[in-house]
């Protein structure tokens, strides 16, 4: 009864704007920041309860990535440090959505079932105080308990069926033990945004609602940051940002100090000029230099500008033009972008007397990790300690969306790869790369990471300390080194731009490449994306991989006209998981195939 009431007291200072929806999409909840601040409280309480049932420290994230600086979000992050769990998406949704704070705890509709009651008593008093004649009078007597009747088993009807989806209820289904509960933690985090305070604050207060739990505010730093935070905390490392800069710089130094002799090491010499997008990756890739001595780093866009305004990895790699900052006195120059919370990573550069890109993005970065594991593992397997104890063969998977650029899955299957696609949305990717010995995974904007599992790991320690007692400083124990390293280095939690970049950094140091090497790997099919504007995007629904429309009728059918017009055609449309509209993306031999082929697709939505 007490938590019940501070729930309702505390909720009640946070009162849901009317009229908005909210629905718990790829990313969490994400609109116009002053629309949150109830969102975010509820979401606070649904930390704690995931905390609570799961007996770890979960993480809540204020962001809207690489939104407009007017928007905002919240995403939870799990136990392991990975999305939340999709099974509590509905009820991120309902307790969201919940009307007033109390339909939260369910007491409304009980009130709401008395006062009707109450209401249909006193009518009956007025109208039998009113007529003379018994007939009338037992009239009205009928028809009063008639009416009651059957208000009071639509109430309880619409009761039951708010019973569903709210607090009480969600407790007990989910088994969530409140009463001597051990206790619990929310780790918050947020980006730049001027409105990010308040709303960690509202979150804070909505975790600590829950009675037992504690709220541990990190303050400003870049999701992925938040989402290691919360996996190493459970681990039982110490998760603070310098115990994770600590971890990325002595990884890549391990990287560093197993470069092969003799590699070219032009590379070494240019600096890496880095779009910062006016977001937290600007402030954090700062202290990162100040770590660095074995690379060169500038940063652009560290916060002065507005915050994803013409900066970016999504306006790179959306419009394949210069950012802000950028000019041609940086042609040739190797470039990178970061997303607004850094989560995300592209490499670009510039062709010169234009304010056009080359850019190198998701694919490319993937292609790139993917080739580097493929070499370890094969020098690995030349090794005579790996060939006696050859019982095990490590499984590399890469994980794809259909955005993935057609070149380069033909050229990830072509290497022998494993390629698989999953829907748009980094859960259900991290999902399936979670099923490999090591899997990567990557969306072509840049957000990706590579997942290694702990058979795997395992294996690879034994695998070293054998190789250290044999032949240290060969080869192949450099390629197992460097395999632990990159483990080390790259974020297991969720795609991380910081670590990505510095890992890229070190595989171009490690093969001397220059960027423009990297990006001859494949030739890029020319394609464009557009989005269309719609009313109900959810009329749409897709299969295999949202490759499919399967409705409303007749579209896939028209889609399949419209691409085989065009040599290599590909194009498919999908509902956005962030937007009200439908996005539709095509690919074609040419850049004027690819656009017309979009636009003929975006008619048929239309
Ligand atoms: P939606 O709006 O569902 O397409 C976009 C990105 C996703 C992912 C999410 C989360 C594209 C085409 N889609 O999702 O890849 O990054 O945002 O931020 O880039
Ligand atoms: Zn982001």
């Amino acid at each position: 009864q007490q938590q019940r009431s501070i729930l309702i007291d505390l909720a009640s200072r946070f009162p849901p704007p009317s009229g908005v929806q909210f629905s718990y999409g790829t990313s969490g909840f994400r609109t116009d920041a002053s629309l949150l601040e109830s969102t975010v409280f509820r979401v606070g309480i649904l930390a704690a309860l995931r905390s609570i049932q799961t007996g770890s420290v979960v993480g809540l994230m204020v962001t809207a990535s690489h939104n407009v600086v007017s928007d905002n979000g919240v995403k939870v992050a799990d136990p392991s440090g990975g999305m939340l769990t999709q099974r509590w998406e509905p009820f991120a949704d309902a307790i969201a959505n919940a009307p007033d704070p109390h339909s939260l705890v369910q007491v409304k509709m009980l009130n709401d079932c008395n006062a009707f009651l109450f209401l249909d008593y006193h009518r009956f008093l007025v109208a039998v105080s009113a007529m003379g004649h018994p007939n009338q009078q037992r009239l009205v007597f009928v028809l009063f308990c008639f009416v009651s009747f059957f208000r009071f088993i639509s109430v309880s009807f619409i009761f039951n069926m708010g019973k569903e989806v709210l607090l009480d209820d969600f407790v007990k289904k989910e088994n969530i033990l409140l009463d001597g509960a051990p206790s619990s933690e929310v780790l918050l985090g947020r980006d730049t945004r001027p409105s990010g305070k308040l709303l960690v604050s509202a979150s804070a207060q909505g975790a600590t609602s829950i009675m037992g739990t504690t709220a541990n505010d990190m303050g400003i730093l870049t999701t992925p940051q938040l989402h290691w935070m919360v996996r190493s905390k459970n681990k039982g490392i110490e998760a603070t940002k310098n115990s994770y800069y600590d971890q990325l710089l002595m990884s890549y130094r391990l990287l560093f100090d197993c470069i092969p002799p003799g590699v070219s090491d032009n590379n070494m010499f240019e600096k890496l000029i880095v779009d910062c997008a006016d977001g937290v990756g600007g402030e954090e890739i700062e202290k990162l230099k100040a770590r660095l001595s074995d690379l060169k780093i500038e940063a652009r866009n560290i916060g002065a500008g507005v915050l994803n305004k013409g900066v970016g990895a999504d306006f790179v790699q959306k419009e394949k033009i210069v950012p802000r900052g950028f000019g041609p006195s940086d042609f040739g120059a190797r470039c990178a972008s970061l997303d607004g919370d850094a989560d995300r990573l592209v490499y670009f550069y510039i062709l010169s007397d234009s304010d056009k890109i080359k850019l190198v993005d998701g694919d490319k970065i993937l292609t790139l990790f993917a080739l580097f594991i493929k070499e370890q593992l094969g020098i690995l397997n030349g090794a005579e300690n790996v060939k006696a104890n050859n019982s095990y063969q490590p499984c590399l998977g890469v994980v794809q969306t259909a955005y993935a650029n057609g070149a380069s899955t033909d050229y990830l299957k072509q290497l022998g790869l494993e390629v698989v696609l999953t829907p748009t949305g980094v859960k259900y990717l991290h999902e399936k790369a979670a099923e490999y010995d090591i899997g990567i995974y990557f969306e072509a904007n840049g957000h990706g990471t590579i997942l290694f599992s702990e058979t795997f790991l395992c294996w690879l320690d034994t695998i070293n300390n054998d190789l250290l007692s044999t032949s240290r400083g060969s080869e192949q124990q450099k390629a197992a080194l460097r395999l632990l390293a990159t483990s080390k280095l790259i974020n297991q939690a969720v795609g991380d731009a910081l670590s990505g970049m510095l890992l890229v950094e070190a595989i171009l140091l490690h093969w001397g490449w220059s960027i423009f090497r990297w990006n001859e790997l494949y030739q890029d099919l020319p394609s464009r994306q557009l989005k269309v504007k719609v009313i109900d995007r959810a009329a749409v629904v897709t299969a295999n991989a949202e490759t499919l429309v399967v409705k409303p009728p007749g579209i896939q059918e028209a889609i399949d006209v419209e691409t085989a017009k065009y040599p290599k055609g590909r194009c498919f449309i999908r509902p956005s998981g962030t937007e009200d509209v439908v996005r539709v993306y095509a690919e074609a031999l040419t850049q004027e195939a690819a656009d017309d082929l979009a636009r003929s697709a975006a008619r048929l939505v239309d």
